[in-house]
């Protein structure tokens, strides 16, 4: 068995915005990140992303250093998929971008496939013990915001008397101002974006998807699947796609990527090295069904991309994001698991051992109080993070390396 060794270590990268972003390039130096994850977040969604617009922005990264490993995220239009008669159409689209990308030298494409959203918080400053804010979800007040704010038709149909009272009572107990910030936050647009939707879009939105149900979401998605894999494999891109957070259905949406049958079903629908998963730990541990390190160990070889971050799940159902070495999911456990997965991957003569990895998101600490970041995308907290999981991975690296012997 050949041993690890340094060039196999994971390849650390860290998510910036482009020049708006809160943390500047050299900082992310500094932080000990080596590749920069990035996406064109100022082309709306839908649109081709032009070779100038692509070399620009890489030119930028280059001269602070850096190479762009991962394009997170080519959004996808909301017509491919609701499945509309106008798909083929963003779905060309689409494949022009992942052309202009390979142009470039860009391999590796990050993608999700929530309806509308994005990933969904009810709370976006949530103290933790020791006085820094997280993001977090409680499923109490998802339920106030879309019986009393949104007053989504059929919601009461999907809630039990019990929760419906909870919530009610909950909604009661906000004040305006309350009211005002939970809807801004469940309706935040995309990352990198200041767009909020105001509840008459969304509600339009929510028409669109009134046929869409699970089945036909999983559909849509194979069929776009079926239409970018060969493209993507022509020009040797590797899409990944992200899972759902939460990984289940809310707001009266279909979820299709949030669990391992999931995963299993999208890679073995167009089997290709080109069709993988981005594994998020902190997508993925919003269910506490989801077996972490068993999922790695029986999806790795489609593992492209990893984000690794924790939740804490709490008595009353909610969950909140923890520091990355604490909370509800055994990092150690993941660590392990994605470092057997390399070793798998040096005795088949793979070459894409150093699997790029980011801390994803992280608490707003005391340090960055003066700053302002788009929400779970602080500096300290993220460079925190960064830098427990390289040293739990040194650790673990090392600890094998010296049983190996
Ligand atoms: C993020 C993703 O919250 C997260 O886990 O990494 O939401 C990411 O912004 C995109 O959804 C990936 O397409
Ligand atoms: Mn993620």
């Amino acid at each position: 068995m050949s041993k690890n060794t340094s060039q196999h270590y994971l390849y650390p990268t860290w998510r910036w915005f482009g020049p708006s972003d809160g943390v500047s390039l050299s900082e992310i130096k500094q932080a000990g990140a080596k590749g920069i994850v990035t996406a064109l977040h100022h082309i709306p969604c839908g649109e081709v992303w032009s070779v100038e617009e692509i070399r620009q922005r890489q030119q930028t990264l280059e001269a602070a250093g850096f190479n762009w490993t991962v394009v997170e995220s080519v959004n996808i239009h909301e017509s491919i998929k609701i499945g509309a008669s106008d798909r083929d159409q963003y779905i060309e689209k689409y494949q022009q971008t992942l052309r202009n990308l390979a142009k470039c030298n860009s391999r590796l494409v990050c993608y999700n496939f929530m309806p509308v959203l994005d990933w969904t918080r009810t709370q976006l400053a949530y103290p933790v013990e020791d006085g820094s804010t997280a993001l977090r979800y409680d499923p109490t007040a998802l339920a106030a915001f879309e019986l009393f704010v949104l007053k989504r038709k059929g919601a009461e149909d999907q809630y039990s008397e019990q929760q419906q009272v909870a919530a009610e009572k909950y909604f009661l107990a906000m004040t305006e101002a309350e009211k005002e910030e939970l809807q801004q936050t469940v309706l935040a647009g995309l990352p990198g974006t200041d767009e909020v939707f105001t509840p008459d879009e969304f509600n339009k939105f929510l028409e669109r998807y009134e046929k869409v149900d699970t089945q036909q979401l999983r559909e849509n998605l194979v069929y776009f699947l079926q239409q970018i894999t060969p493209v993507a494999e022509e020009v040797s891109i590797k899409m990944a796609i992200h899972p759902d957070d939460p990984p289940f259905p809310i707001l009266g949406l279909p979820r299709v990527v949030s669990t391992e049958n999931d995963l299993q079903f999208i890679t073995s629908q167009v089997p290709s090295p080109s069709n993988g998963i981005t594994f998020c730990t902190g997508s993925l541990g919003g269910r506490t069904d989801n077996d972490l390190p068993g999922m790695i160990e029986r999806l790795g070889d489609k593992i492209h991309f990893l984000h690794l971050r924790n939740v804490q799940h709490n008595a009353d159902g909610s969950f909140h994001e923890a520091n990355h070495l604490e909370g509800s999911t055994d990092m150690f456990a993941v660590m392990q698991a994605v470092i057997n997965e390399q070793q798998k991957r040096v005795n088949n003569g793979r070459k894409d051992i150093a699997i790029p990895v980011r801390p994803d998101h992280g608490h707003q600490f005391q340090f960055d109080a003066e700053r302002s970041f788009y929400p779970g995308y602080s500096g300290v907290g993220r460079l925190r993070g960064l830098a427990e999981l390289r040293g739990l991975e040194l650790g673990i690296r090392r600890m094998m390396q010296i049983s190996n012997i």
